[in-house]
């Protein structure tokens, strides 16, 4: 049946209060408010670089000064960032006890694309807010409800697999070779190169280590808990992605071809939004709390 997606929100609350298994799947445009550039569309240049070319094997392997320079780069970016309304709202849903008072009897899972890190801020942000609420939002039923399928711009991996030791790692910069590189962005500029000796090591082995990210072609994390959360789920809320990149795009279809609805929240059109259930244009940092208050 071809109809055009519903448009006005209280018919959204209404379908929302009375779901039991709800997902979030969230992209780029969901942390835009916060200053985080998206990958497509304006905002999708890195110096003269395409942001998605960048983040592939092949770049690292070809040239890892450049590609640690962009995620040098991306990590200064967000940790000047903050969490915007859009994430609050979402963080919100994660905490059992709030959520009790606007979703009452479901599972809400945030399955985010980004890995900027700041929908977990979010989360701290409530704990400290609300203090009575630290040691839920610490527990793991509210950490692992937030699944970050493309890892973390703070994971740094070794290259080596025979080590693969993986480090949380927020220091700034990353290494001291790359300290002021981000502020080089005339295109006319001559790019910094910097050795491979003096990108960041493996603290085990000493061997090149990279960016704890999903790149193309790479298996994103948490598929087996992402796959048990979409067969459950009855709503499927996508914000701010251009569903271009699977598996992830390919998640709110499955959902309605198991008879749950959808609904978009982005401030362009976007990759399957006219099957949509409910589409919402407009940006998600105020979209979403009104849909989610
Ligand atoms: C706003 C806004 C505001 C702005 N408010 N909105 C099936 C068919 C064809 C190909 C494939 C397929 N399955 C797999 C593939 C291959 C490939 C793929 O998808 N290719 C396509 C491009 C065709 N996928 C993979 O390789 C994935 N791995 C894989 O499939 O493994 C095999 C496997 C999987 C499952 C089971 C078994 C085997 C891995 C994909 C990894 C993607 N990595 C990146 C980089 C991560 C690290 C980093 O951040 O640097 O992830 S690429 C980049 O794209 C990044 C993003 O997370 C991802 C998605 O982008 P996103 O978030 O949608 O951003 P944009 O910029 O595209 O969109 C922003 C949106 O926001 C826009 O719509 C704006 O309008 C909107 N917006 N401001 C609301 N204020
Ligand atoms: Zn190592």
């Amino acid at each position: 049946s071809e109809s055009k997606p519903q448009t006005d929100m209280p018919s959204f609350v209404s379908t929302l209060k009375s779901c039991k298994h709800i997902i979030a799947v969230a992209g780029a445009g969901l942390s835009a408010a916060s200053g985080i550039p998206t990958f497509r569309g304006a905002g999708g240049l890195w110096r003269k670089y395409d942001a998605i070319t960048l983040a592939t094997p092949q770049a690292f392997k070809e040239n890892p000064s450049r590609v640690w320079q962009f995620y040098h780069y991306r990590r200064e970016k967000a940790l000047a960032a903050q969490p915007n309304p859009g994430h609050l709202a979402l963080a919100m849903c994660s905490v059992p006890s709030i959520r009790e008072k606007i979703l009452p009897g479901a599972s809400f899972t945030l399955i985010t694309q980004n890995v900027d890190g700041l929908s977990r801020r979010a989360l701290d942000q409530i704990a400290e807010m609300h203090p009575e609420l630290a040691e839920e939002i610490r527990s793991p039923v509210v950490q692992d409800s937030l699944l970050e399928m493309h890892g973390r711009l703070f994971d740094v991996v070794c290259t080596s697999s025979k080590c693969g030791h993986r480090e949380h790692n927020l220091d700034s910069p990353v290494c001291p070779a790359l300290a002021g590189t981000e502020n080089v962005f005339a295109q006319n500029q001559p790019e910094p190169h910097i050795d491979v000796a003096d990108l960041p090591k493996c603290k085990k082995c000493g061997s090149l280590a990279r960016p704890g990210v999903v790149w193309f072609g790479e298996i994103p994390w948490h598929l087996r808990d992402i796959d048990v959360e979409v067969r459950k789920a009855d709503l499927c809320i996508v914000v701010g992605t251009s569903s271009k990149v699977y598996p992830a795009a390919g998640y709110a279809s499955e959902v309605q071809a198991r008879g749950g609805k959808v609904a978009v929240f982005n401030v362009d059109r976007s990759d399957g939004d006219q099957r949509a259930d409910f589409l919402f244009l407009g940006p998600s940092e105020s979209t979403l709390p009104k849909a989610l208050g």
